[in-house]
């Protein structure tokens, strides 16, 4: 974009506001400036989207379809700006027409077509694999709403929905032309005919899939990608005539069933909700999606022998498993081929990256929902899992191990599974994380088949969430490294080794901290009516809230050092802000009680004059994509506390790292790699190692005895039943810990961590009061940052799984 200027922008903005909207410069609002400024944009996007696919299609390249049911995309309008390499003019034309760019860029709605860690990674990853020019694509469902908004009400959630699109939609490009069917319902008709075996799928109900596209830019490349977001429509609208066919019922259920398809996102996260809703997204989005790859590639090669030569489905969890009796489908049913083949075709397609260990989190779905639902799919789904049982069976001769490897068993089917049989590659995502699940979770899959198993530890993406939200910092690394090498090559960030006994350096990177800290509790004030202390250590927990992430036992240190306080009100102490800023699922009623306790603790800390200047807490209400890139470059302490062995990997703790901040963290997920490059002396570690959790958990753990023996913590608890100055208990969570009820009392350990969580706490308190060791070791966890970068993710990707070329 060698000659794009401000002055350029000026017209384009302008006859964009003339043609869309009717409207003159002068009269535009904010909003209408918003979606002009999307739209001259996604002008230019859309012709380089062109140019790529052509170049695909003339060069044969094979190319990636990313799967997956979330893709939590945030705000786009400054991100393909920067990428595009038009920040700097986009802001200059926008001022020179008299608009304020920061009000325009605040005004711009999140895409959260997400919930959290894993929908966010397949939107960073997006941005990577444009950046490193792979002929890529990632497909989804356009959620007609996103994950919920939060408010706070009375110190507890409520949630709001998110009606994105209202401003949201001018990055969208419908692509009417390209609609595919896909068929619900119905039965199978088998029959002999011409010497060949027919099968027929009859008195289904249709629903359209109509693509939206999101145009994706990499960053100093012509190379555009595209975010294929399936739109539900039903095919026609209510047919009064079939009311004297008796058929009226039946197309007004179609027709139903087809608007509420793409009405809204599962706002669960790390948890199964097994609603036949759910079933019909997944199925919606994934036959849409490798109908359309299918036919794309007929157009190109006229036959789907080699399909699996050019094309490779890259899963995100098992959410869009049906990919695999889909493309079986398609081979068998439509192209011809025989099982054999398209077996080979469709295990040579597919690759399955799992993120979660926890069972309840692992889907499995009724046998009749699927059959109800799917019934080609489901007698596809038969004969794979009576094949590949069989083979386990010649394998091991163990029945237990073909109990534990069966795709379809006890009337559920077992999605993970299902992905291990009909793919190429199984990838965790990180080292610990890879590890149990070769070891555990898949250790008979493993043992039959070793060379499918991989890890891929996660990455983030480094232009947007360093170089683009911490624009002090990106400068600073600039200065120092010689320039923008970083961006494309993160490894260069370990040249800021090199300053760490520089006292202007540690001077400076102190400063841009401090900015940021200043510049974030404007935001807090001007948005949430809270002043924070900026000369309290910032120390922040962010992500969704779940009991194995552990904000309860984040929460119980705080309550120590608030009875501290009370004990010893004249004590003298290092001022302290506790922020907190995390979603609960809507029916996760555990969760919702530690959101609850949290703000009613902050109110308590918040409200006491022993506290002021000394320690607050804070809840940060929605928080979301564009809340983060406000925050982390504001944050000292990043705590990421789960329960070892639990996290798989973590990306916030990567984001964290890359701006500064120190962790406060356990041996689980990416911080064990974090560990290896910081070692002890540049994080804050605590508390059990992922298989000392499994030993203790064998040999009887007993958090009563605990809380008996510690009076320290003993204190903090019985704090949970008093409660706080808004008069609520918090019994049940204390019951939840000690006593236990229906499950094993605390089944994430906190209390076997307590000790040592508050021991860390206090060395990164001692910590911070040297400030030039402090700002050394934040150097070092910037330097380091560079292997968390999602180029270096998704190469690996590329070179080991997906086997593509890249930049
Ligand atoms: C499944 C079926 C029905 C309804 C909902 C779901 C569902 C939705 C979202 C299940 C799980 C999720 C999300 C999981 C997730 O975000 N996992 C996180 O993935 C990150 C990226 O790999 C990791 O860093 C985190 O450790 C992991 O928790």
């Amino acid at each position: 974009m060698a000659t794009v200027t401000s002055k350029t922008l000026e017209g384009a903005l302008e006859a964009k506001l003339r043609l869309n909207f009717g409207s003159t410069v002068e009269e535009a609002t904010d909003a209408q400036m918003m979606k002009a400024c999307a739209l001259v944009l996604r002008d230019m996007m859309a012709i380089r989207e062109v140019e790529t696919k052509q170049m695909v299609r003339r060069e044969e390249k094979r190319q990636v379809h990313y799967m997956s049911l979330e893709f939590l995309m945030g705000r786009s309008l400054m991100k393909n700006a920067y990428n595009l390499g038009l920040l700097p003019q986009l802001r200059q034309a926008l001022e020179n027409l008299g608009f304020r760019a920061a009000d325009i860029f605040e005004l711009e709605p999140d895409a959260a077509l997400g919930n959290g860690g894993l929908g966010r990674l397949a939107a960073c990853y997006l941005d990577s694999m444009t950046t490193l020019e792979i002929p890529a694509t990632g497909y989804s469902i356009c959620y007609e709403l996103g994950l919920f908004r939060q408010k706070i009400i009375e110190g507890q959630q409520v949630e709001l929905p998110d009606n994105w699109k209202d401003l949201g939609d001018a990055w969208l490009m419908p692509k009417p032309q390209e609609t595919e069917e896909v068929h619900f319902g119905g039965n199978i008709r088998e029959f002999w005919a011409d010497g060949h075996h027919h099968v027929v799928h009859e008195n289904y109900q249709t629903v359209l899939a109509i693509p939206c596209d999101m145009e994706i830019a990499g960053y100093e490349t012509r190379h555009t990608n595209t975010l294929r977001l399936w739109d539900a429509k039903s095919p026609a609208p209510v047919d009064m005539s079939l009311f004297s066919q008796g058929e009226y019922l039946k197309a007004t259920e179609a027709h139903a069933m087809a608007e509420v398809i793409a009405k809204v996102l599962y706002p669960e996260d790390n948890h199964i909700e097994g609603k036949s809703l759910r079933l019909k997204q997944q199925y919606f989005f994934v036959s849409a999606t490798v109908q359309s790859v299918a036919r794309r590639h007929l157009e190109t090669y006229g036959t789907l022998k080699n399909f699996h030569e050019k094309n490779v489905f890259q899963v995100n969890d098992t959410h869009p498993a049906l990919v695999i009796p889909e493309l079986m489908r398609l081979l068998i049913d439509d192209a011809g081929l025989g099982w054999d083949e398209a077996w080979y075709i469709t295990t040579h397609s597919v690759a399955y990256t799992n993120h979660t260990v926890l069972s309840e989190a692992l889907e499995r779905w009724p046998q009749d929902l699927i059959q109800r639902n799917l019934p080609r799919i489901w007698q596809i789904l038969m004969e794979i899992s009576g094949r590949w049982q069989e083979r386990v069976e010649d394998f091991y001769h163990d029945s237990a191990k073909t109990e534990d490897m069966a795709i379809i068993w006890g009337g559920q089917v077992r999605m993970a599974n299902l992905c291990i049989a009909g793919g190429m590659a199984v990838n965790g995502v990180s080292g610990l994380h890879s590890g149990i699940l070769k070891k555990e979770l898949f250790r008979n899959a493993c043992g039959m088949e070793p060379w499918k198993f991989q890890n891929v530890t996660n990455g983030i993406d480094h232009r947007r969430w360093l170089s683009e939200i911490n624009p002090g910092l990106d400068r600073m690394i600039r200065d120092l490294t010689g320039g923008d090498e970083y961006l494309l090559h993160p490894g260069a960030l370990k040249k800021l080794d090199d300053y760490a006994d520089d006292p202007e350096v540690l001077q400076r990177l102190a400063e841009i901290k401090r900015k940021n800290k200043e510049a974030f509790s404007g935001y807090v004030r001007r948005t949430q009516d809270v002043v924070l202390n900026p000369d309290a250590i910032f120390d922040v927990q962010v992500k969704r809230l779940h009991e194995y992430k552990r904000q309860l036992l984040n929460a119980l240190h705080i309550i120590i050092l608030y009875q501290q306080l009370q004990d010893d009100p004249g004590r003298t102490m290092q001022p302290q802000t506790f922020l907190f800023g995390a979603k609960a699922a809507p029916g996760y009623a555990v969760a919702k009680r530690i959101i609850h306790l949290i703000n009613s603790l902050a109110d308590q800390i918040n409200h006491d004059p022993i506290c002021k200047d000394k320690l607050q807490v804070v809840f940060l209400e929605n928080y979301r994509v564009s809340l983060a890139e406000r925050l982390i470059p504001a944050s000292e302490v990043s705590q990421q506390i789960s329960t070892a062995g639990k996290e798989a990997s973590g990306t916030g703790n990567m984001k964290f790292m890359m701006n500064g901040a120190l962790t406060v963290g356990t041996l689980d997920g990416a911080n064990v790699e974090m560990h290896d490059v910081l070692g002890d002396e540049n994080m804050f570690l605590f508390g059990l190692h992922a298989d000392e959790v499994a030993e203790l958990r064998v040999s009887g753990y007993l958090p009563q005895r605990l809380y008996a023996r510690d009076p320290i913590l003993r204190r903090a608890l019985d704090q949970l039943k008093t409660g706080f100055r808004d008069g609520v208990s918090y019994e049940d969570l204390f019951a939840r810990l000690v006593t236990g009820s229906n499950s094993a009392a605390d089944e994430y350990l906190l209390l076997a961590d307590f000790a040592a969580y508050c021991a860390a706490e206090k060395r990164m308190v001692e910590a911070y009061a040297d400030p030039a060791a402090w700002n050394r070791m934040s150097l070092h966890n910037i330097a380091r940052s560079g292997i968390f970068a999602a180029d270096r993710a998704v190469a690996e990707y590329a070179d080991r799984i997906w086997h593509v070329d890249h930049r």
